[in-house]
């Protein structure tokens, strides 16, 4: 039996798709809300509290009709069905794709290789939250015998970046006397300027890696561990202010950190989906075990709603086949997500990693080149700081930019009237990038002729509007799992492989080959090519002329 798909750009159903673009790319959305005044109604979904209004789309019925043909051609339900399942979907690395699983709180048997993972997850979040509330009760103290006050995460990437995320969008649950903070970046300072403050006898390091062997983390831990012998000049110090998530026991005792400080997770959580896992520890820490567990309810609930919901209101599925109508029809080369909430001002960040590390690919499942664009550029900053920045160019630029505006209903600080206004620009900005300002408009208003170009607006500019009634713990599980399962389909769509990265692979080689020829004594021969050799010999001068 012959089990290769057809081409993606030749089905029916995307062929189908193009004739439609053809057809509708003239559409306004001015005259589709003129043409049907329940079109806000009948394309707002909502699952709970989280409500997608998707009506300032460039979309007709019509159109929704061709994206769902073609999620279906593609059998997005049997690819979703396999990954809940534990097939091992990630064929490039021989892996079940099981992020799923760590929020699976209906405990249902999952199962990889006949085994039944559920027992192994279940027994890590309670070592997670014992380990959590000992620290926070101050139980747990450290080597002279004091309590604990600052946690620094050293952990990049997928180790890095969720829960950085999350200690953000947290912040007002969390325990105020515990700070928490993220050390990423190989460049000393981040570490440095962390530690610059922090004393070392009050200081826990959670050394987060899946593999325990990166050159960022790893350095960064050892220099770490450097700074705290320091002062308390005694190994053993240690095992008390040094705990460890990972996936490997050998490297993380060979560093010193004791067995029963290692939080353990597995090969079927992939990096950039592993904040339910162990890897969540520094959330769990600073938010308690009780929000940590109200934000894997919302995990499952939206693994749930994905599951269960039907098509036509599915939350990941129709937002990933708005994206492939922008990203593969009309040509939109990014996306951008507006967080109206200060507290997710890392959430772009956090998707860009999810989002262009997944489906940043150009072969497909079949190791084929794909001949359609894949996975857009992901970006954003929150509202309201992005209009005063970048919004000009959504506004009245050249380019065609998708966004996803993302909001709450209530707010965590109610001072004064900051958050109705914060929520006027909300509404406002989604209204002005569809409708846009017309000449006539303008010129009833007594705009001078010679500057009505500038300040027209032609509109039609699609969003995206994500309301929710406020930022709990439950909500960030749902959003970040809604997002996460877009992504997915959308991997399927393109018939990529999400859940590898190669892609990152070959700089590491190249720079593990640069690092002694740039620490060489005598001028090592350079076998690079002409530009990188001479940035080479101009980076070792301009060492030698600082000695
Ligand atoms: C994520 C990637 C990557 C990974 C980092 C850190 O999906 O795999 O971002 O998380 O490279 O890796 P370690 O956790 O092994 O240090």
């Amino acid at each position: 039996m012959n089990d290769t798909p057809p081409l993606l750009n030749t089905r029916p159903e995307w062929l189908a798709l193009e004739a439609h673009y053809r057809q509708s790319a003239r559409l306004h959305l001015r005259d589709l809300f003129a043409a049907d005044p329940r079109r806000a109604e009948k394309f707002t979904v909502t699952a709970e509290d989280l409500l997608l209004d998707y009506s300032k789309n460039l979309v007709t019925e019509e159109t929704m009709r061709l994206l769902h043909d073609l999620a279906a051609a593609v059998e997005w339900e049997k690819a979703r069905d396999a990954m809940f399942s534990g097939k091992i979907i990630n064929r490039t690395e021989q892996r079940a794709v099981l992020h799923t699983a760590l929020r699976n709180r209906n405990n249902r048997p999952v199962l990889v290789g006949g085994h039944d993972i559920m027992p192994d997850v279940n027994r890590v979040l309670a070592k997670m939250a014992d380990f959590a509330n000992a620290v926070r009760d101050g139980s747990w103290h450290g080597y002279t015998g004091k309590p604990v006050v600052n946690i620094v995460n050293i952990g990049i990437g997928g180790s890095d970046l969720g829960p950085a995320m999350a200690c953000e969008a947290l912040r007002p649950y969390a325990r105020h006397e515990l700070k928490t903070y993220f050390v990423s970046n190989i460049h000393a300072a981040h570490l440095s300027e962390a530690l610059r403050d922090l004393r070392p006898e009050e200081t826990l390091f959670i050394v987060t890696s899946k593999t325990f062997t990166t050159q960022e983390t790893m350095t960064n831990a050892r220099t770490a561990r450097e700074w705290l012998l320091y002062t308390l000049k005694d190994r053993e110090a240690v095992a008390r202010h040094f705990v460890a998530v990972s996936t490997n026991a050998r490297e993380v005792a060979a560093f010193g950190i004791a067995p029963d400080n290692m939080f353990e997770f597995w090969d079927w959580v992939g990096g950039r989906y592993s904040l339910c896992s162990a890897v969540g520890l520094a959330l769990m820490l600073a938010i308690g075990p009780e929000y940590f567990t109200e934000m894997l309810k919302g995990f499952h609930a939206m693994d749930r709603h994905f599951q269960e919901a039907p098509a036509e209101g599915n939350l990941p599925l129709l937002l990933a086949m708005l994206g492939v109508w922008y990203n593969n029809f009309f040509g939109a080369q990014s996306h951008a997500i507006l967080p109206y909430n200060q507290y997710l001002s890392r959430f772009p960040a956090y998707l860009q990693q999810a989002d262009m590390e997944s489906n940043g690919k150009s072969i497909d499942q079949q190791g084929r080149r794909v001949a359609w664009q894949t996975g857009p550029i992901i970006w954003g900053e929150p509202g309201t700081n992005g209009q005063h920045a970048f919004y000009q160019l959504l506004h009245q630029g050249t380019k065609l930019v998708p966004a996803d505006f993302i909001g709450c209903c209530r707010p965590h600080c109610p001072t004064g009237d900051h958050h109705d206004k914060l929520m006027a620009n909300f509404f406002a900005q989604t209204a002005a990038l569809a409708f846009g300002r017309t000449q006539e408009e303008l010129r009833a208003a007594g705009t001078p002729e010679e500057l009505l170009p500038h300040k027209t607006f032609e509109g039609n500019r699609p969003t995206n509007t994500i309301l929710a009634e406020d930022l709990n713990p439950h909500l960030l599980g749902r959003l970040i799992a809604l997002y996460e399962h877009k992504i997915f389909v959308q991997g399927v769509i393109w018939n990529v492989y999400s859940f590898d990265q190669w892609g990152v692979q070959l700089g590491k080689e190249l720079a593990g080959c640069i690092l002694p020829e740039l620490q060489a004594a005598a001028d090592p021969e350079l076998r690079h090519d002409a530009s990188t050799n001479a940035l080479i010999r101009h980076y070792r001068l301009a060492q030698h002329r600082g000695l």
